[in-house]
């Protein structure tokens, strides 16, 4: 059984009643990418997914923009005959998520500091609309690069598209003036200054809405006020995590996935 079928079975998940949320890197962080994607496309209305920097990763390789270089992982995914299916459900997937009643937003890596949520939730509009425009090749071949660096208003055009992709999807740490820094991926504490993660600072852009992200694996899971990391790294053979969204302390639930 894998690992999500062994989380699914602990939380006691029942299809017909319950909704999954994914907070995105579908593909290629586990043994078979294409089993997710057919599991989470079959659930239909039942799951809310955002996506991640391997997903978009996925759509420029699966567009034969970049060479498949992680460790052939993902061959037999590229080479499925529902491809062209599996390519048009994940570019048609959002990048955020926010639920009203349930107080909850989802991001991938993270809310910039800079932005607030309904910014946030808003400019990632700007990216999904054009991933499902005609332009979606355009823009993954300019998707790639780790500048600009730091948000205005006033960007336009690729290097705007860029910048709100590398805020939702790879970002880990911000220097006090809000300049992205996506190349150091330690661990807090080893962080040289003055980096500090983007949920450290600009706390109150926040506010009360609890905030879902994954991304950062090696930070393990998170829970600090109504923050929750929930990438438990089951990548490293760690721990795959769910959050019962209804329980208003997000009672978390963790299954090990040594290898
Ligand atoms: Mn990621």
């Amino acid at each position: 059984m894998s690992c999500l079928e062994r989380l699914l079975d602990k939380i006691c998940y029942t299809p017909a009643s319950d909704c999954l949320w994914f907070v995105g890197d579908l593909i290629s962080r586990g043994p078979d990418s294409e089993a997710v994607l057919r599991f989470i496309k079959s659930l239909k209305d039942q799951a809310t997914v955002v996506l991640g920097n391997h997903d978009l990763h996925f759509l420029a390789l699966s567009a034969g923009l970049h060479q498949n270089k992680t460790a052939n992982r993902l061959d037999r995914l590229l080479q499925a005959p529902d491809l062209d299916e599996l390519t048009d459900f994940v570019r048609h997937l959002p990048l955020a998520h926010f639920d009203s009643d349930l107080n909850a937003a989802m991001f991938h890596a993270g809310l910039y500091p800079g932005w607030s949520l309904h910014q946030g939730l808003s400019l990632a509009r700007e990216v999904e609309n054009i991933l499902r425009s005609d332009q979606w090749l355009d823009f993954l071949a300019h998707m790639y690069g780790n500048t600009p660096a730091r948000w205005s208003d006033q960007l336009t055009g690729w290097g705007r598209l860029r910048f709100i992709t590398n805020a939702l999807t790879r970002m880990r740490y911000c220097t006090p003036d809000l300049s992205l820094e996506l190349q150091f991926k330690g661990l807090p504490a080893a962080a040289p200054a003055p980096l500090k993660p983007w949920f450290d600072l600009n706390r109150q852009s926040l506010g009360n809405t609890r905030l879902i992200f994954g991304h950062w694996s090696d930070l393990g899971i998170y829970n600090q006020r109504t923050l929750y990391g929930l990438d438990g790294g089951c990548v490293w053979g760690r721990q795959l995590a769910a959050m019962h969204l209804q329980s208003e302390n997000g009672n978390i639930v963790t299954v090990s996935c040594d290898r």
